[in-house]
Order: structure tokens, then sequence, then C-alpha cells
């Protein structure tokens, strides 16, 4: 029992100092570190041979409380911070094919703006800027003008994934739940661009939306991101009023929204007011430097950086879950077969191949991938899994994109504030 919790919270504390103490310095785990961990993880470790050195089990790695949103309207959440509010989804939470409203994450940079007091119709967005005729438009003209469209979009925040990184990064330590795919109705951002009539050197956007930034400086924006215009004419870019068949709620950017699949969540501006057109990349708060940037070629891990290097993020990596095995479930004994399912997503691309491994690695089984109801939605697997025995087990989810890029197994391109890490998931699970 003293090794149990000795080990236990040892890798609470300095995990680094636990993986040296269990696995030793030839890196297999052997004997009474074996044992050791066993006890810790409170069961046998059945593939424990093919445990690769120095691997922090995935039972071990979130040691203490999770701080739970306590929010009307909400899930109870993983809280990430209060001021701004961040919430993230746990990943047995996204089991459904349309992410229900109370499951989405909450990504504030600023605080929450107050509710739009008027009629909703006559909220205003401007388009502005590299165009012929600047539009002002109100909801109910946004409405009647152009044609709307219903579609299912995946939309993740570009510091998914962050806690994987090592060293850690600044910024939320998301696992793997920074992601949603819900149910959007809105018009086409395209046909309201082409509708202000672009000039040619109208090549980029600037977004603006009505949060009122932290500080409390009203000349400042809590965030205000923007994109290739290419981007912005997609046919699944839309300016969105309803999610899942209702107004947007407050916390997700009522009464307009704009929704940018694929690429990172904050161009996705919540609370929309203002679209201007550029002939250069815009130059708001969370553009340039090391801001929703990545190295194109790979930096020191922990080094500082000041980004003139880095590229701004499009497309997002790919991306796995299981989602019908919460992290941490045990079981009954005797359980040999396992029925599984989750999602998987990849940006702009498509998801190829989902495999899952019971073994830490050394065998994976295919899964089956269902195609998108419409590009950038994310995609349904399904498929089972054989048990030798009881006992402790990590099931590792990784998915390949339609262009053969897998997953890794470590966060990958570590960058100074932590984008993109697309670490493949670990579920761990007890049997018996
Ligand atoms: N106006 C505004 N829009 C915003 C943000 C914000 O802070 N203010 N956060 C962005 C980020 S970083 C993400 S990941 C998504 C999160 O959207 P959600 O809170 O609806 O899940 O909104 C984006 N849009
Ligand atoms: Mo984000």
């Amino acid at each position: 029992m003293g090794v149990e919790r000795s080990l236990t919270e040892l890798y609470g504390d300095d995990p680094e100092r636990a993986d040296a103490l269990a696995f030793g310095r030839r890196g297999a785990l052997k004997g009474a570190a074996l044992a050791a961990m066993g006890a810790a993880l409170g069961s046998t470790i059945p593939f424990a041979a093919r445990m690769p050195a120095g691997l922090l089990p995935a039972a071990l790695a979130q040691a203490g409380e999770v701080p739970k949103l306590r929010m009307d309207g909400k899930a109870t959440l993983i809280l990430l911070g209060e001021r701004p509010l961040v919430a993230e989804t746990p990943e047995a939470m996204l089991d459904d094919d349309v992410t229900p409203t109370d499951k989405f994450f909450i990504r504030n940079n600023g605080a929450i703006p107050e509710r739009f007091a008027g009629d909703p119709k006559s909220w205003r967005l401007r388009i502005d800027g590299e165009v012929n005729t600047p539009l002002d438009l109100t909801l109910g003209e946004l409405q009647s003008r152009f044609e709307a469209v219903t579609l299912r979009l995946q939309m993740e925040c570009g510091g998914n994934g962050r806690a994987a990184f090592t060293p850690e990064t600044r910024g939320n330590q998301w696992g793997n739940g920074a992601i949603s795919n819900g149910e959007w109705t809105g018009v086409r951002l395209r046909d309201v661009v082409r509708a202000a009539g672009p000039k040619d050197t109208a090549r980029f956007t600037g977004h603006f939306g009505a949060d009122p930034h932290l500080s409390g400086d009203t000349s400042r924006q809590a965030i205000s991101r923007g994109m290739p215009v290419a981007k912005a004419m997609e046919d699944t870019t839309v300016l969105a009023w309803n999610l899942n068949g209702e107004p947007l709620p407050l916390v997700h950017g009522f009464p307009l929204r704009l929704i940018t699949p694929g690429w990172p969540g904050s161009l996705s501006q919540k609370w929309l007011n203002r679209i201007t057109l550029r002939a250069t990349p815009h130059d708001g708060p969370g553009m340039g430097g090391t801001s929703y940037r990545v190295p194109v070629r790979p930096i020191v891990p922990g080094s500082t950086n000041d980004g003139k290097e880095f590229v701004d993020i499009a497309s997002m990596p790919v991306r796995g879950l299981l989602t019908n095995l919460a992290h941490g479930s045990r079981l009954p004994a005797g359980t040999r077969r396992l029925d599984l399912r989750g999602h998987a997503w990849a940006g702009d691309l498509t998801v190829r191949a989902v495999h899952v491994s019971a073994d830490f690695g050394a065998s994976w089984t295919e899964m089956r991938v269902a195609e998108a109801p419409n590009r950038h939605a994310w995609q349904r697997w399904t498929g089972s899994l054989e048990l030798p025995s009881d006992g402790y087990f990590e099931l590792w989810t990784r998915a390949t994109d339609s262009q053969g890029r897998m997953q890794p197994h470590q966060a990958a391109n570590w960058n100074p504030q932590g984008y993109a890490a697309n670490a493949m998931a670990r579920t761990a699970i007890l049997v018996g």
C-alpha cells in the first residue's frame, strides 16, 4: 500500500522521477517496479512487456481533482479557466454525431458581452475594406437576402491537445476535447462578400466581435483574427445564427458568429459585427509573432522564438477520439471483446483510417470509418477489439488523413504557445 501510494503521488508531482523509479535505467518494467506500477494502477498489466521505456501510464497522468463547470444550459464540462471562461468537453461526452449545445466546449479570450437587448434581427454586421460597396446589414437582411444553409461543421481550438507538449507551453492545458461538431444554420460568407463586390486587392479578411477586452479598455479587441480570402470563399464558411436548430446561446456568440471549419477555432469569431477585407494579412490580437503560428522548421522544445519564421496555422491536423468508453472506465471481469466507436477529423482533409491498439502500439486493429455527411463534418468510426485477459489496458486511438499523415505518439513540432498538438489519444481502462 505504501509503495502504491508513493508511486501514484510521485507520478502526480514528478512524472520524470516516477518513470525513472519504475523503469530504471534499462527502461524495462520488471520485478518490484512492475509490481509497484501494477499496484499503483490497481491491476496487472498484461502487455507490460510491450510498454515503451519511460511511458507514463495514462491512468496516472491526471492526478488530483478536475474542476467542473457549473453553468445553466451547459453540461459539467472541465473548467480550465474562469476569467476568461474556458471549458473543455470530456472525450466521452463527444459520442453524439451532432454535438449537443450543452456539451460544446467554451473558449473565450475576453469577457462575455451583455446579451444584445434589441430584436436579434436588428443586430448589425458591416462588410468593409477592399470592397466596391461596403455593406451594413442587419441580421434580418442577411436572412432574407442570402440563401440559408444548414451544415454539420467541426470547430476545433488551435490549442486542442496542448497538454501533451513537453515541456509544457503557455495557454490553457487542453486535453483533446476542444472540438465540437454542431449543426449550424446561416448564410455563406462567400455570398455576402460577393454582394459587397470585392476588389482585386481583397486578399485577406479581418474579423471583429462585440466582446469586451478583459482590461475593460473599450478601444481593445479581445481577439481579432483573419484568414486568406480563399478560405473565406469556401462554401462551408458560414455566418451562423442557429446552432442545432436554436438561436446561438450567448456564450457561443449570440446572435451571430462566423464558423470557419477545419481551421483554428479562433477564426470562428463570436458576437460578429464586422468583417473587413484587406490587401495584407490582418494585424489584430491573435495575429503575428507566435500567435496561432507554428514553426516551418522544428525548433528546440522549450526555446524562445519570435515566430518570424513561423507560418499561420491553416488546416488543423488529423485527430481521432474514442468516445464510448470514458478514460478510467472499469469493465466487468471476463470482458474480452470491446465494441468501440468515436469520431475523427482532419481539418480541410478527410480521414482515411482509424486504428486502435490495446498493447501499447505493438499491434493495431483497423476500424471502419464512415464518410462525413457534408464536407468539414467529423467522421464516425466503429469497430471492435479483442483483449487477452483481465487487467490494465490503454486503448490508443490513431487516425490517418487522406494524404497519409498519421497522428504521432508524442506531440510534435513543439512551439511556444502550444498549437496543433495531435498526439494519439490514450484511454485507460481496467478489466476486472
Ligand atoms: N469574439 C470572440 N470570438 C471568438 C473567441 C473570443 O474570445 N471572442 N474565441 C475564439 C476561439 S479561440 C475559439 S476556439 C472559439 C470557441 O468557440 P466556442 O466557445 O463557441 O466553443 O471561438 C473563437 N471566437
Ligand atoms: Mo481557440
